[in-house]
């Protein structure tokens, strides 16, 4: 096992990894900017470096700053937590090189992964519905053969993307050469790869997502399934498992598929493969894979709860070719009751502009099925510098109609005073007859903002 491992993320994911860190009888080094001398991560870790000025291209991004911080505190492995450097294959195999194991799934199959056309082929390949689309579109002639070939309507996506940005749609052949343009601009801004793809347009999916653990030699489970339908301009607000959305033949089907598709890449790690869901008309469940995120997600939490495996522990022992007691079939994996998280974000609630500055008072509810992750107290300052999130809150209890009374409970014991924030939203998403009925969708959001 490790001895010591650095976390190179801030944040209510750095002060998970800790945590699991000191389960596990490892040490933990925290890094941080100078905006984050006060951090929570910094006061819960064995040892803290800071590693540059606020913004993160100087500091969380920084990957000499990262690796120097590893090698003086002789730590002998590196988690990344999510966004930042999680995705870097890049980043990954710097580690490796100096001698540091990189918590995550092989460098190839990140990079493999963070082509979206080439991971798509590749689950295809291995089994996975995907929806009817191109691959690297190369000229608008091409597209326009695609189009006629698929028909309409269309969506744009950029294969250096993820999480939906940057995507454009379709619904008129005239719009196709123009959108077209626009989307390989922002996806180059954006990534610095304008190269984009087509897809078949679904008019209101819903969103699941599987959670897998595979050892890097063939094994791999899939630990469940989460739905995450609830999204504003695609960051997610509110996440479930399991989907209320699938019956137990069709979690079964698609989670079988899943970790056989995984399986079969030899992925080592946690990960989570985008699924769209629509009904066809018999009412058959039609699930088409997206794309495979080779990362801890926010939203792994409710699969905790559900399941009660701790999946930064898994993560560490796979990484550290220990014996993962799922993997080697030991223990089988349970879904009990259901779980719900809610993102608390630091925003205005009009604009969603962030919303930083002092936490003034904090009052975190407690009671039977609630669990609190985040990073934040009494007389913290959030800084400007970084995402918004705030809180993550999850409950459990022993089915939906029990899970959404309890979350509506303690979103009515939390109070946080200071920075704005969207606890009003989610407060009248619980009281929302769709969203208590489990008729999850975006529609959901723009019906409640207007
Ligand atoms: C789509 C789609 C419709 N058709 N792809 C991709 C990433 C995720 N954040 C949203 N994505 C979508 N991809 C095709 N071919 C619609 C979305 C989408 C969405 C899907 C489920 C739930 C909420 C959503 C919000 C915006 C966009």
């Amino acid at each position: 096992m490790f001895r010591k491992i650095l976390i190179a993320n801030r944040g209510e994911i750095a002060v998970r990894v800790i945590r699991a860190c000191r389960e596990l009888g490892i040490a933990s080094v925290a890094v941080h900017s100078t905006a984050d001398e006060e951090a929570l991560h910094v006061k819960l870790a064995d040892e803290s470096v800071c590693i540059g000025p606020p913004p993160a291209r100087q500091s969380y991004l920084n990957m000499p700053a990262l690796l120097s911080a590893a090698e003086i505190t002789n730590a002998d492995a590196v988690h990344p937590g999510y966004g930042f450097l999680a995705e870097s294959a890049h980043f990954a195999e710097l580690c490796h090189r100096a001698g540091l194991t990189f918590i995550g799934p092989q460098p190839e199959l990140m990079r493999l992964l963070g082509d979206k056309v080439a991971a798509r082929a590749a689950m295809a390949e291995r089994g996975l519905p995907v929806l009817p689309g191109s691959g690297l579109l190369t000229s608008d002639e091409e597209a326009m053969a695609v189009a006629a070939r698929i028909g309409l309507p269309l969506i744009i996506k950029a294969v250096a993307g993820g999480g939906g940005r940057g995507m454009k749609m379709v619904r008129d052949i005239g719009q196709l050469c123009a959108q077209l343009a626009t989307a390989r601009k922002e996806a180059e801004a954006a990534f610095g790869d304008g190269g984009v793809y087509l897809e078949r347009l679904l008019e209101a999916p819903r969103h699941i997502e599987v959670q897998v653990l595979g050892d890097g030699c063939g094994r791999c489970v899939a630990v469940g399934e989460r739905e995450c339908s609830i999204q504003r301009r695609h960051q997610k607000l509110v996440e479930e498992a399991p989907a209320p959305a699938l019956s137990a033949e069709e979690r079964e089907d698609l989670l079988g598929r899943a970790a056989q598709a995984v399986a079969a890449l030899h992925y080592r790690g946690v990960g989570t493969l985008e699924f769209l869901l629509e009904r066809d008309e018999q009412g058959r469940a039609r699930l088409y894979f997206m794309e495979m995120n080779p990362r801890i997600q926010v939203e792994h939490t409710v699969t905790e709860m559900v399941t009660g495996l701790d999946l930064v522990r898994e993560q560490i022992c796979v990484a550290a070719g220990a014996e993962v007691a799922v993997l080697a079939g030991r223990a089988p994996i349970v879904c009990r009751g259901h779980s719900i998280e809610v993102r608390i974000n630091a925003e205005d609630p009009v604009t969603f502009a962030p919303s930083p500055g002092c936490i003034r008072a904090l009052h975190l509810p407690g009671g039977p099925g609630i669990r609190v992750d985040t990073h934040i107290y009494a007389g913290y300052s959030v800084p400007p510098h970084y995402d918004s999130l705030l809180c993550k809150l999850v409950v459990h209890d022993e089915d939906r109609p029990a899970a959404v009374r309890r979350l509506r409970r303690a979103l009515h014991e939390l109070v946080i005073e200071g920075p704005q924030t969207n606890l009003d939203l989610h407060r009248r998403i619980v009281d929302h007859p769709d969203f208590i009925a489990g008729r999850l969708d975006t529609r959901l959001l723009e019906r409640l903002a207007s």
